[in-house]
């Protein structure tokens, strides 16, 4: 018991050290996402690993996505071992693409040819299997990549929408949970209202056994209570989005915003009609898109409703009056959407701090 109150304690200190940070950069330079080198001096300042992270996540951001033209997007995926963190407490070994838990957010139009090359770097077997659209040869099932082997996924983005991609191989739990999954996120063609977006992948895992249905960690974007201790920003009257991704192993638990009723499109597929939730649950392996905004400032809690939320899956967005010199479609979205998933990948990278495990 004592041990669990010091690290909720250290957790807690970390905590309010982090929103301290996160809040300096935005009252500091309203124009955190264009002000880059300001964020990362900060960062530098409280954490030697976040400026190298952030680093490695420029260089992985600029490898995994090569955009040949228009209409073809082309990703690199490497299934690699790494040791991460996933709490303060809890280091893992994990199955990885690209060195972190979720994987990387790969994002093309409806319509794309998406091409993604697959390197096996692991000791056993694995693939990726994409949800939506493509013929059974580009599935991901049957068609096993055996270690220090390759193979080329090519097919057509459709629908638009939150989808997601895992590893297929038995058991798929296990491959799942150690850590072989990511969002797979198709824009439709018409450009999207704008919006501040923000991807949420749901996963769990535990220590001792990998096959429990009762996992002890239970978390957003691979780290528990990420963003508990880094909340989303948002300002009053701008619209959220966010694409929630379930790929936990958990019975479906709802999705809970406060604050506000939101906007659900159901499976994350935008041909849908949206309603209006108070809450929202996603089984394993299905999505939902949530938007929502609010007039008042305020810490606004969202969480996995029910056990879950007290296993690492509860955050809050901070939302705050906009200031002077805000670039729209930078840091606010009034005409144009704004992509907060680069800074989200890029905290799961500093807090996840991974070692390469080979
Ligand atoms: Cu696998």
């Amino acid at each position: 018991m004592g041990n669990m109150l010091s690290t909720i304690s250290i957790q807690r200190s970390k905590a309010i050290m982090l929103i301290a940070v996160i809040s300096f950069s935005f009252i500091a330079s309203s124009h955190y996402l264009e002000n880059h080198e300001s964020v990362l001096a900060t960062k530098a300042a409280t954490t030697a690993t976040a400026t190298s992270s952030t680093a490695n996540q420029t260089a992985t951001t600029a490898t995994a996505a090569n955009e040949t033209n228009s209409n073809t997007k082309e990703f690199t995926l490497v299934a690699e071992e790494a040791t991460l963190d996933i709490s303060p407490s809890k280091k893992i070994k994990a199955w990885t693409y690209n060195g972190s838990i979720p994987g990387p957010t790969l994002r093309v139009t409806e319509g794309d040819k998406v091409i993604v090359h697959f390197i096996n770097k692991l000791d056993l077997p694995h693939t990726v299997h994409f949800h939506g659209g493509h013929n059974g040869t580009m599935d991901g099932v049957f068609e096993i990549v055996p270690p220090n082997k390759t193979f080329t996924y090519e097919f057509t983005a459709a629908p638009s929408g939150a989808l997601m991609y895992h590893c297929h191989v038995m058991p798929v739990v296990e491959h799942v949970r150690m850590g072989l999954y990511g969002a797979f996120i198709v824009d439709p063609k018409a450009p999207l209202p704008p919006a501040k977006e923000f991807v949420i992948v749901f996963g769990d895992y535990d220590t001792k056994d990998i096959h429990t249905s009762d996992p002890e960690s239970a978390f957003y974007n691979g780290y528990e209570n990420i963003y508990y201790d880094n909340p989303l920003p948002v300002y009053t009257n701008e619209t959220a989005r966010v694409y929630m991704i379930n790929l936990s192993q958990l019975p479906a638990y709802g999705y809970h915003i406060h604050g506000t009723l939101f906007k659900t499109w159901i499976s994350g597929i935008w041909m849908n009609e949206p309603v209006h939730t108070q809450t929202w649950a996603t089984s394993s392996g299905d999505a939902a898109i949530f938007e929502m905004k609010w007039p008042w400032e305020g810490k606004y809690v969202f969480h996995q409703h029910g056990i879950p939320e007290d296993r690492g899956a509860m955050g809050f967005f901070n939302v705050t009056h906009p200031v002077a010199g805000l670039v729209d479609g930078k840091d606010i979205a009034i005409s144009k959407p704004v992509n907060m998933i680069s800074w989200q990948e890029n905290l799961t990278k500093v807090l996840q701090n991974a070692t390469s495990g080979k």
